[in-house]
């Protein structure tokens, strides 16, 4: 169970940027080991995984001796590894890649850590972070002013970036099976291109690895 000699490993499970790295991981049909600790457990605060990852947070991934947190680096890192998913002409060109890192940017900045971490913070995480429906509320508007302003022109029947599956599909779609799962309505064309990354075999085994 090795690649390039090495062994994969992953620690986390059971959330949507744990299921970003299984998802990416069965795409490229990467032999792999998964360490299930789970969120707010007290397994991320473990010695040993401190040692791992001081910021005692998942996913890390762990190819042998390399370690790698932030599960947007780490999806970057194994497509380099094995130099998939292969990318067609327009995702090769300079404004093809400045294109990958708007959408990851804004994904990644204005989707997930400025709306849908600030709902689970301020309402499902309050005893931790404190309850503010303020907060919540101003977080939903803006999660779909952001969505729907980023996303007019884009009718989403293909990929999100170029004519191939990449990883900006992985993070676009965990963005919004948690919105969806954070009682926020979407536009259909959202719910049918989320349907139909749902229906790829490597999201489904990554699925059962990571939510059950
Ligand atoms: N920026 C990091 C965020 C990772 C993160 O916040 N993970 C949460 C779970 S979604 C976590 O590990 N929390 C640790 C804990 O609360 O025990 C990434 O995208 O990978």
């Amino acid at each position: 169970m090795t690649v390039q000699g090495k062994k994969i490993q992953v620690w986390g499970v059971g959330t949507a940027r744990t299921m970003r790295v299984h998802w990416m991981l069965h795409e490229l049909k990467l032999p792999y080991e998964t360490i299930s600790i789970k969120a707010r457990s007290g397994e991320t605060q473990s010695i040993t995984y401190l040692d791992i990852n001081p910021k005692g947070k998942i996913p890390t991934l762990v190819h042998e001796k390399f370690v790698l947190s932030e599960g947007f680096a780490i999806l970057r890192y194994l497509s380099n590894l094995v130099g998939h998913p292969k990318k067609d002409s327009f995702q090769l060109s300079l404004e093809g890649q400045a294109i990958y890192d708007e959408w990851a940017s804004f994904i990644l900045m204005e989707l997930d850590a400025t709306s849908l971490y600030v709902i689970r913070r301020h309402r499902d995480l309050e005893e931790i972070y404190g309850r503010s429906s303020e907060a919540v509320n101003s977080a939903e508007k803006y999660f779909e002013r952001m969505l729907v302003t980023r996303c007019r022109e884009v009718d989403f029947t293909d990929y999100v970036w170029g004519d191939r599956f990449s990883e900006i599909d992985i993070l676009f779609t965990t963005v919004l099976d948690w919105a969806h799962f954070a009682g926020i309505k979407l536009e259909d064309k959202f719910v049918r291109y989320a349907r139909r990354m749902h229906s790829r075999p490597a999201y489904q085994r990554a699925y059962d690895v990571n939510y059950t």
